[in-house]
């Protein structure tokens, strides 16, 4: 009847941008991504039968309006699986700033996911729970999951992640925390409106599941440095083809593409970084953990006002004991 979960955010290598269904959250291709040992998500749900509607709260504010629109029909979807009508108490704290691009949710999906199924006593195993957090948002499929995850497109049944064996790899991700303030566009909207608009999404759509498929040879070879290309290749056909949908989605600003220039200087002076950048103006660059403290220190030369936060792969969601 109450249980607490602490997921972390993930970094997709090779992203998820468009969905088949908007209902069921299905992708229109498969991603791939890179849990983080850094920034989770904790969340605690309990039951409590004398409540008439959920209450959700979020780093110590009730929750109101849509996000707690988002957080009250997801556990309709528990409810209707376990078959208890009782509503909840939901309490989670956000380690990094939310709506920042930084992922929030899905390590807030991932943990929610979890907890909600525990307290409900839904036992899933993690294909299961992977399916269920994808229905809160696509990307908490795959932080259920620890170190490299694939999240695969399909149908309700098909479309679940898992990790991916990758002996050999060690990776970095150093992130560049270049703005906290919300974002301009949610990506849920940013990439219905690519799909609906841009003429690029076709050669999106059909190139992503190609460099998806390099990517997991890859990694099954260790070859950092076609991990790294891959990686930000991919990333900027994404921010090409919201970039052509209208109107533009262009998530990166001046400052952004400052560090995308230091990281391609940092290859020049042959420290292998490769950057990549999600739904807002942060960057993310992968490099190997030996080279971390390097990198982080030449990204804060070129932007003095950046956060940083350095990690290494993390693992999947988990209950705690409390
Ligand atoms: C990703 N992003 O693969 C991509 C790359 C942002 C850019 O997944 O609508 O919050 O809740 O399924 O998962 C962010 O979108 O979107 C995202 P919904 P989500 O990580």
């Amino acid at each position: 009847m109450r249980a607490t979960a602490e997921a972390n955010p993930n970094i997709a290598l090779i992203k998820y941008w468009g969905k088949a269904d908007v209902e069921l959250n299905l992708p229109v291709t498969g991603s791939l991504s890179l849990t983080l040992d850094a920034a989770p998500t904790r969340t605690t749900v309990a039951l409590d039968a004398g409540l008439d509607a959920d209450e959700v709260v979020l780093g110590g504010a009730v929750l109101s309006g849509r996000p707690a629109q988002r957080v009250e029909r997801f556990l309709d979807l528990v409810r209707a699986a376990s078959g208890r009508t009782e509503h909840a108490r939901v309490d989670s704290v956000n380690l990094i700033p939310t709506g920042a691009g930084l992922a929030s949710s899905a390590s807030g999906f991932a943990a929610l996911a979890a907890a909600a199924a525990a307290a409900y006593g839904l036992d899933l195993d993690g294909r299961a729970l992977s399916r269920l957090a994808r229905r809160g948002s696509g990307s908490a499929s795959r932080s259920i999951f620890g170190g490299i995850v694939r999240w695969h497109p399909g149908d309700d049944a098909a479309s679940f992640a898992e990790p991916v064996d990758a002996p050999g790899l060690d990776l970095a991700m150093v992130v560049a925390i270049i703005a906290a303030g919300p974002k301009s566009i949610s990506s849920t909207e940013a990439m219905n409106r690519t799909t609906a608009t841009s003429p690029f999404y076709a050669g999106w759509a059909e190139s992503t599941p190609r460099q998806l498929d390099e990517m997991l040879e890859a990694i099954a070879h260790a070859d950092f440095t076609a991990v790294g290309e891959l990686t930000e290749s991919n990333s900027l056909r994404m921010h090409a083809t919201m970039a052509a949908a209208w109107p533009p989605v262009r998530y990166p600003t001046a400052a952004s593409v400052a560090l995308l220039d230091a990281t391609r200087d940092l290859r020049a002076d042959g420290i292998e970084a490769y950057a990549t950048m999600d739904a807002g103006p942060n960057v993310k660059v992968l490099c190997r953990p030996a080279d971390a403290a390097r990198v982080e220190a030449r990204l804060a030369e070129v932007d003095p006002t950046a956060d940083f936060l350095s990690a290494r792969a993390g693992e999947g969601v988990r209950l705690i004991d409390e």
